[in-house]
């Protein structure tokens, strides 16, 4: 009788310890599911501006705009005038721009095929070419800093990897070669690191690695999700997205994770920083006029404006 008494009791303890488990493993999972890919997850009936990419020499901004489910790249003048459709194909979606650090060319992802894949294009939509032809999902183009590579996600191997290309598209290589995700990669502008996201550890955080794949070290280390960064243009900091406030926020960080501070400071989402050439400001995106919006600010997030106006 002791005997059962005894299993018993453990079976309880045993259950509690599983019940307090799920139960805290519920109140984290609803923020740590949500792909940072996804971004700001607003319907497709509201209209969207997102993405910003200042163009090389500071005067632009490349950005998408989805509106009624069609996402296309634009292009606008950094002081709001001349905004341009660059894509003008309503029948797929067209995302993630990349500036060429030549300012000629803009890299993207288009779902035109029926599959995402990275295209590039001259800066007035003409040329518009396939580098990666295949039937699986590839996106979130950046290019080197000499124009030579351009970083890339890719779902080719069963789960989301960073590979580098050659710019025509040639000798796609990956880096990173595990069973986790990885996205959202991002170079360097002295051309010898890539930031990322993965979630390897657990929930969504920020690593950098060298180009060639080694070194691959994390930056965040929290338990809410961190990712979608850009470097400044003196490599010494990243500005990334963490949801770590209980609303998308813009961080910015010394390049080995210390001093990682809020610049945003807004109940809205807050996304998608892109640091300018010369280092003043940044461009990102936000919902706190009630649509998605690129706004500007300067890079210790004082003078937060609004860029453009999709309605
Ligand atoms: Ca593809
Ligand atoms: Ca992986
Ligand atoms: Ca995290
Ligand atoms: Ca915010």
């Amino acid at each position: 009788m002791k005997k059962y008494l005894i299993l018993l009791l453990v079976i309880i303890f045993v259950t509690s310890i599983l019940f307090i488990g799920i139960s805290c493993r519920e109140e984290v999972l609803p923020i740590e599911e949500e792909n940072p890919l996804e971004g700001l997850d607003l319907t497709s009936n509201l209209i969207k501006a997102g993405d910003p990419f200042w163009s090389p020499d500071g005067k632009m901004i490349t950005f998408d705009l989805t509106n009624a489910g069609i996402t296309e790249i634009y292009i606008i003048n950094a002081d709001g005038t001349g905004q341009t459709n660059l894509t003008n194909n309503p029948t797929a979606i067209d995302s993630d721009p990349s500036w060429s650090p030549d300012g000629k060319m803009i890299a993207f992802t288009s779902y035109r095929s029926g599959t995402g894949e990275i295209y590039i294009m001259n800066i007035d939509g003409t040329g518009q070419t396939n580098l990666t032809n295949n039937q699986v999902d590839d996106g979130e183009p950046f290019w080197s800093p000499d124009g030579k590579m351009i970083a890339f996600n890719s779902y080719r191997d069963g789960n989301t990897e960073i590979y580098v290309m050659n710019a025509d598209g040639t000798g796609q290589t990956n880096l990173t070669n595990n069973l986790s995700d990885e996205s959202d990669p991002t170079w360097s502008f002295d051309g010898k690191t890539i930031a990322f996201e993965s979630n390897r550890d657990g929930n969504w955080e920020i690593y950098a690695m060298n180009i060639d794949g080694t070194g691959q070290t994390r930056l965040t280390n929290n338990q809410i999700i961190d990712g979608t960064t850009f470097w400044s243009p003196d490599s010494k900091m990243i500005a990334f997205n963490s949801y770590r406030d209980g609303n998308w926020e813009i961080y910015a960080m010394n390049v080995d994770g210390t001093g990682q501070t809020n610049l945003t400071n807004n109940p809205a989402d807050d996304s998608f920083p892109s640091w300018s050439p010369d280092g003043k400001m940044i461009a990102f995106q936000s919902n706190r006029d009630g649509t998605g919006e690129i706004y500007t600010m300067n890079a210790d997030g004082s003078g937060q404006k609004r860029l453009t106006v999709t309605e």
